[in-house]
Order: structure tokens, then sequence, then C-alpha cells
């Protein structure tokens, strides 16, 4: 019997560059793409991505032309697209979003201010698509309205979906959430939620999932990408039911983070990558690297080189008793920032964001770091 089916992914980042590696934008391009193939294997009517689509709001043109590559694929087959904004892709004042861009494609954007919603006939049935796109700081109180508006509106149809990309507790520490679980509306089949990088579901009257990041983006991610993979999920909704079954990517780059001392690292380098299972196709592994001990940076990145079977983000060096005694009686913050940063300018930025930050002035924050990288970037780690 035939029902509606979609996709859900999310944060998906694409556009990302790391200082260091090349490799990694092509790695976030590939995931983005196989996920896109998973969507056309599985005959889904349609597809939803719930924020940071890209990986900050003005993405470069090769990410906006990956982008619409993935979705001339979905057209070619009549796949529409609802997305939403995270975090990082959330347009900045009245900026345009990017994905707009690509509405004669079939990708529509929802909820960028308020909750938005469509019903779209798929398979003989209604399905009532809505979203939030992310609010957080001075919009947070305006998100908890939000939810309880989606819950009054349209409240006949059985099959709802609601998107949203915020954190919840208890998904994540409690001070970085914006709502708690009861705060969600109760009357949606499901709740695709992004922002959480790692993969979650959770039945709550709707099944809610974050379906987690499609690569890796930052090393707290890899004890969750060691246990379940990165992934997508498909859903098939029907009379108000939703049945979800998670699909894992393989282009993913393999990562480990490696902890160690100077006289070990290299033997526990060596026998962690041996208990990597790698297909023959697959990408070169990944190493993040902490070494505690005394040193260089010279001796550690000449060491590493000789590995051919892994690549190694900028590894860290931890001596012992690095941070230089300060006069307390006469020491200001500012002294504090400079010792710890080892940085005049950086202790600079860190004084002036610290002062906006005692205001609650995020747009002075946002200001300082817009001059910064000139307006282009930021860097939140989800
Ligand atoms: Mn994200």
């Amino acid at each position: 019997m035939h029902m509606p089916r979609f996709m859900h992914f999310s944060d998906t980042h694409i556009g990302y560059r790391s200082l260091v590696l090349d490799e990694r934008e092509q790695d976030f391009y590939d995931a983005f793409h196989e996920a896109i193939d998973v969507a056309l294997d599985s005959s889904v009517d349609f597809v939803i991505h719930t924020g940071d689509l890209f990986d900050t709001w003005v993405p470069g043109n090769r990410a906006i032309k990956e982008f619409r590559n993935a979705v001339m694929k979905l057209n070619a087959k009549n796949i529409p697209m609802f997305v939403i904004f995270g975090d990082h892709d959330r347009p900045r004042r009245n900026g345009e979003p990017a994905a707009g861009i690509f509405d004669f494609l079939g990708v529509q954007v929802l909820g960028r201010d308020q909750y938005e919603y469509v019903v779209r006939r798929f398979d003989g049935e209604d399905v009532l698509i809505g979203g939030i796109s992310n609010m957080k700081g001075y919009m947070k109180p305006k998100l908890k309205e939000e939810y309880g508006r989606s819950e009054k509106i349209e409240d006949g149809y059985r099959n709802r979906i609601l998107m949203s990309h915020q954190a919840i507790d208890p998904f994540f520490v409690p001070d970085q959430c914006e709502a708690k679980l009861n705060d969600l509306p109760m009357n949606f089949s499901y709740i695709a939620m992004g922002h959480l990088h790692d993969f979650m579901e959770r039945r709550i009257g709707p099944l809610i999932s974050y379906p987690g990041s499609t690569e890796i983006k930052s090393e707290n991610e890899i004890n969750g990408y060691l246990k379940q993979g990165k992934g997508v999920n498909i859903v098939d909704i029907r009379n108000g039911e939703v049945d979800l079954q998670r699909v894992r990517l393989k282009s993913v780059r393999p990562q480990i983070k490696v902890e160690s001392d100077a006289e070990n690292y290299i033997r526990d380098i060596t026998s962690r990558l041996s208990s990597l299972k790698i297909g023959d196709d697959g990408k070169k592994p990944l190493v993040s690297l902490e070494i505690h001990g005394d040193i260089s940076m010279e001796t550690v990145i000449q060491e590493i080189s000789k590995f051919d079977d892994a690549i190694f983000s900028r590894p860290k060096i931890r001596k012992e008793s690095t941070i230089p005694s300060i006069h307390t009686e006469t020491a200001d913050l500012r002294d504090y920032f400079t010792a710890y940063l080892k940085d005049e300018r950086l202790a600079d930025l860190a004084m002036k964001i610290m002062a906006h930050s005692r205001s609650e002035d995020i747009e002075g924050i946002m200001k300082e770091i817009e001059v910064l990288y000139g307006d282009n970037r930021q860097d939140t780690p989800d």
C-alpha cells in the first residue's frame, strides 16, 4: 500500500571549511549528496530539512552550486523540499536566504519569523507541514508563543509535521536550552528537530527526532558517530501515525580522537587506527590529537606526517603549568585574558565581548565578530 513517505535530514552545514584541511569541504558535499540519493532510492514524496543546511547564511558559490545540483535531481522526480533556518543559516536582519533562491525548483522556506505551514496532498493523504526557524537570544520568548500557535492552527489535519531547530531540554545541557519537552505542541504526528548533531528519537505523544548532522562537525560528535554513525530519517506517515527508519550514510569520513602523552602518542595512534574497520574504498580517517607533555609542535607535525593512512587536524599540545602566574593584587581582567589567550588582539576581543555580554547586547557581540570575520562567518558548535 502506498502512503506518504518523506526524508528528514538536518545540519548538513554545506560550505563548511576547515582552516587546515581542504578535504573537509568536499566531505560535507559528499554526505549531502549521499543523503539526497537516499531520498531518491527510497522513493520519497517530499524532503524536509530542519536547518543549518548551509554552514553560513551567505554561503560561497561552490556551496550554492552543490545545493542547486542536488535540488535539480529532486525536482526531476517532482520531489519538493521544505526547509527552515538554523542558527547558522538564518539570514541576518533583512538578508536574503540562499535556499530561497531555488523556489523555482520546488524549495520552500518556512517559518522565517513565525510559525508557517502548508498542506499538501501525497498518495491520497493530506499532510500538514509546519515550520518555525531557529529562535534564540532576544527571540527566545517568542518561541513558546509560536509553539502554542502551531498547536491551534488547522488542528483538523491528522498527518501533522512540525519542523523546528532548537536546543530542547533534556537533549542539551539546561543552560543552552530555549525550551523544554513539555513546551512542544502535542497534536503533531512527528516533530522534526534540528540543532543536535547526534541522532535522537523519543516518543512523547508525537514522535520527536533529531536526525543529527550528516558529517562530523566537531570532536564532541565522535562518540555518537562511533556508536550510531551519521544518517537520515526515512519516515512513513498515514492516519496520523509515523514509522521511522534510520538510514546510515557511508561517505562520512571516519574520525577518532587520540589523547596521549609525548612518549606514547605514536604507539597510541597506530593502535587506534588499526582497530578501525575501514573498507578499501573508504576515506582515510581523520585523527584529532591531543598530547600532554613537553614536545614541540614541529616535532609532532613531522612525526604524524609519516602516517599515510590517516589525515590529521591541527594537534593540540597541553604543556603542564602553562597558565602564567599573575600578580593578583594588581591584575585586571584584561591581564587574565592576555595570559590565557597569549594574544593581545584576542584579549582585546574578549574584553569587548565581555562588555557586551554584561549588558546582554547580542547585536553588539555580533558586530564585533562581523568586524573580525568580515561579516560572513560565525562559529557556534551546532
Ligand atoms: Mn548545526
